[in-house]
């Protein structure tokens, strides 16, 4: 019986310190609540191979699950030191108070910590615990004695404790909610910025796409992706919230003579280019859905680069890679030789017709058509260095991914579906195929290990863009495995060669097992 109560003062005490925290973080920052901070410190401290694991088997919902993983292992701690409480008061505040070092810890340690000011949540929070924690304990203790009696306290205790705990409970619940909405304003605020922006129509226009690059097959991915529907994959576990009107991009280091800040109407005013550019994630694997092709306007950055002295390495120019910074302290490391080799590399400030959506990076991301996301494409850019690779490693290189990218030519089936039971007759095999930067030249499917067939392709779309492909197979009955490769421009044709997404990106042959009836 006071093991529970114990546990249950526990968890009162653990859920007052997040309410609590969660609203001084408000005045701080929201990514200072413990919560926040201890799982971006999880995902950075994660060895790849989980990480990987996780995007795998939770996709998008990765983070909710690591927030929920966090709370679990707080619950657990904080049941443990309620029960121990009534006993060893000092022991047990001690141990809240260490919980709280851990939280300033991984919220001062952040890469975009503003410094020890990011502790206060975390310490207010503990405080408050610590004192929950210590009169509830002392509720459970009756008077005059140091350890709890056999049976609950006496009645009056019984009471004090039961309004205590609710009377705790209630009022977090109040502060945790207000805390909540206040930070959730902060959304709507970048939400109102980002309303506020008008994009200028473009000087270069998106090239007409010809007819026919998208089949509109039932089943098959729209060759262009809405917003909504474009995948995500970041570390960032409160999306960052950036007010265009204060937004600055430094662009400095080696062999930059004339370094340039820029503010978000700088680069408006500069001559926009519109392009569709079919973007991969390296976690993406063998018919995975981390792919999507936008329509993104933006400042062309090799122009940037020229007009602040930068040469290119072939050029004599003496770094070899780009690094940009987020604001929530991603660092993506380019070839600088890529971004000034003639491709469309962007400083994207629209996607789609629409400014880039906040997930999406707003106000502004870089994209180069060819590389995969981690080594090219960062959110809520704000800071260019150039630099070598033998000096600075970017954040997935420390993680073990390869310094160097270039996305691997892939196909997909769209459909059928994995495990579909389909009516024997003509069924149509459709998907898409990716070689950006280099295209598409021919897709071809087989059934079961037979001959390879040729599948028709769509309209070739730009060389950026992913392409879409079917093919009419005559279903018999029983149980096939159907299995897709793509052959580029180059003259690669894909290998059964199945590897991992670490270090740079999976390969081998996307296959479907259907049963036909
Ligand atoms: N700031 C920031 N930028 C980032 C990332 C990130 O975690 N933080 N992830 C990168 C990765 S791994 C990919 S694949 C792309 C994904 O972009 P999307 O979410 O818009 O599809 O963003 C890249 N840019
Ligand atoms: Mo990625």
């Amino acid at each position: 019986m006071h093991a529970a109560l114990g546990a249950l003062s526990g968890l009162v005490a653990g859920y007052a310190a997040l309410a609590m925290a969660e609203l001084v973080s408000v005045a701080v920052r929201p990514e200072a609540s413990p919560v926040t901070a201890v799982g971006g410190a999880a995902i950075d401290q994660t060895p790849a191979g989980v990480k990987d694991w996780a995007i795998r088997n939770f996709g998008t919902n990765d983070k909710l699950i690591l927030q929920l993983g966090v709370l679990s292992v707080l619950a657990l701690f904080a049941i443990v030191l309620g029960v121990l409480a009534p006993r060893f008061r000092k022991g047990a505040s001690a141990g809240v108070l260490g919980f709280g070092i851990v939280g300033a810890l991984a919220a001062t340690g952040r890469p975009d910590s503003t410094g020890v000011i990011d502790a206060i949540p975390s310490v207010v929070g503990a405080l408050v615990a610590t004192m929950v924690l210590y009169v509830l304990a002392g509720l459970l203790t009756a008077p005059g004695q140091s350890v709890p009696p056999r049976s609950p306290g006496s009645a009056v205790d019984r009471r004090s404790f039961v309004v205590g705990i609710a009377g705790v409970a209630a009022a977090s619940t109040g502060i945790g909610a207000l805390g909540l909405r206040l930070n959730a304003a902060g959304v709507k605020e970048a939400a109102a910025s980002r309303a506020t922006v008008k994009l200028p129509a473009p000087a270069s226009p998106a090239p007409q796409l010809p007819r026919g690059v998208d089949l509109k097959l039932p089943g098959l991915s729209p060759f262009t992706t809405a917003n909504r529907d474009f995948y995500r994959v970041d570390t960032a576990l409160t999306v960052p919230r950036v007010d265009v009107g204060s937004w600055k991009l430094r662009l400095h280091g080696k062999g930059v003579s004339r370094p340039l800040t820029l503010g978000f109407q700088d680069l408006l005013r500069r001559p926009l280019f519109e392009r569709h550019i079919t973007m991969t994630c390296v976690s993406n694997e063998v018919g995975g859905s981390y792919v999507g092709t936008a329509r993104w306007l933006g400042v062309r950055l090799a122009d940037l680069l020229r007009e602040a002295g930068v040469r290119a390495p072939s050029r004599g120019g003496p770094a070899d890679q780009l690094v940009a910074r987020s604001v929530d302290g991603m660092t993506i490391g380019t070839p600088v030789e890529t971004v000034m080799d003639g491709r469309d590399a962007l400083l994207a400030v629209g996607m789609n017709g629409e400014p880039l959506p906040l997930e999406h990076g707003f106000p502004v991301r870089m994209l180069v058509p060819g590389l995969y996301g981690y080594v090219s494409a960062c959110k809520w850019i704000q800071d260019i260095e150039l630099t070598t690779f033998d000096a600075y490693d970017a954040y997935w290189v420390k993680r073990d991914w390869a310094a160097k990218a270039p996305i691997k030519t892939e196909s997909r089936i769209d459909t059928p579906k994995p495990f579909a039971t389909l009516k024997a007759g003509p069924v149509v095999v459709a998907g898409v195929a990716w070689a950006q930067h280099k295209g598409v030249d021919r897709v071809e499917v087989r059934v079961d290990g037979g001959d390879w067939h040729q599948a028709e392709l769509a309209a070739e779309g730009p060389v950026d863009t992913w392409r879409q492909w079917w093919w009419q197979w005559p279903a018999k009955p029983g149980t096939h495995t159907l299995e897709v490769r793509a052959t580029d421009r180059t003259g690669y044709t894909q290998t059964d060669a199945r590897t991992r997404p670490i270090p740079n990106g999976a390969s081998g042959w996307h296959s479907v097992v259907v049963t036909v009836t």
